[in-house]
């Protein structure tokens, strides 16, 4: 993987890809460039078969404090719309691998919305999520008030969205924003252990998964029953299916092939 300004990307155990955003003195507020870096990571990631699973995460302080606000200040419309962030974040959402995010301190703004980008999210007992851009005179525009809404419900989300407080790791973890609130001192760990176990499953039948649930966001109960189905049947064509039953019968442990 190449070297990156403001990401780190490595792989801490078979398997498993993790991308660390590096812009510490920053709170890892989210500049253009690294989003650009998310995204060719994230591409390679994809394009790598020995890759199952993804674990995206900042540091103790902060998971992200949000976009960078330096980079926002004084542009305008036709310039934010030039810059055509839409589209970078777009390929975050149709990644076809899960991805983890480890969350420990501020994920604020953008820095939510991109937690909630991903599948999966563990918090540190430190743990705080908003959407603060209300206190800056605009709104979330990468999903917050739609996924948001979705994870903790409707007057959770207002309320989030509309004052800017922030909520804590439990307050997240009653509301259904997270999986698990860990220490501080193992949330990279705890997700990556994640990451290793979801790695070590078939991977078709994981991305068939991961696009069902999702799909379950965009479609109404019986188109995504529908797709659920065939995606089911779809699975009976590979080999890891028969590996998978046979192994269960003859009382082994299977071995995916990814086929
Ligand atoms: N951007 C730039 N710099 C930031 C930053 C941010 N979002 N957050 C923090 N920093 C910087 C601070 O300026 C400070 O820099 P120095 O003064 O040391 O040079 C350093 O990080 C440490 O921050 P603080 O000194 O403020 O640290 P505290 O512990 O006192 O406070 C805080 C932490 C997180 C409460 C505070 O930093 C804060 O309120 N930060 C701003 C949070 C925020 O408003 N976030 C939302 C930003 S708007 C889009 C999609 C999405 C978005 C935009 C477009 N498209 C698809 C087009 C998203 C927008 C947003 O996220």
């Amino acid at each position: 993987m190449k070297d990156f300004t403001c990401i780190t990307v490595t792989t801490p155990v078979a398997g498993v890809a993790a991308i660390q955003l590096s812009r510490p003195k920053v709170l890892n507020a989210l500049n253009l460039q690294t989003m650009v870096e998310i995204v060719e990571a994230l591409e390679s990631i994809e394009q790598n078969n020995d890759i199952r699973c993804v674990v995206l995460y900042g540091n103790e302080k902060a998971f992200a404090a949000g976009a960078d606000i330096g980079e926002m200040g004084d542009a305008g419309t036709i310039e934010m719309l030039k810059r055509d962030q839409f589209s970078r974040w777009e390929k975050i959402r149709t990644f076809k691998k899960p991805i983890i995010a480890a969350v420990s301190g501020f994920a604020l703004g953008g820095g939510c919305e991109l937690a909630m980008h991903c599948d999966m999210i563990i918090a540190s007992e430190t743990a705080q999520f908003g959407q603060p851009e209300i206190n800056i005179g605009v709104m979330p525009g990468a999903g917050g008030t739609q996924r948001l809404t979705r994870a903790v419900g409707k007057a959770l989300a207002m309320e989030i969205c509309l004052t800017g407080r922030m909520i804590n790791a439990q307050q997240a973890l009653r509301a259904g924003l997270v999986n698990k609130v860990v220490p501080v001192q193992s949330f990279i760990q705890e997700a990556i252990a994640l990451a290793q176990e979801i790695a070590s499953k078939p991977p078709i039948a994981v991305q068939l998964i991961k696009e069902s649930v999702l799909k379950s966001f965009s479609s109404t109960l019986e188109g995504g029953l529908e797709f659920e189905r065939k995606n089911f049947y779809m699975l009976f064509a590979t080999e890891d299916q028969k590996e998978g039953m046979h192994a269960f019968i003859e009382k082994r442990t299977p071995t995916w092939k990814g086929q």
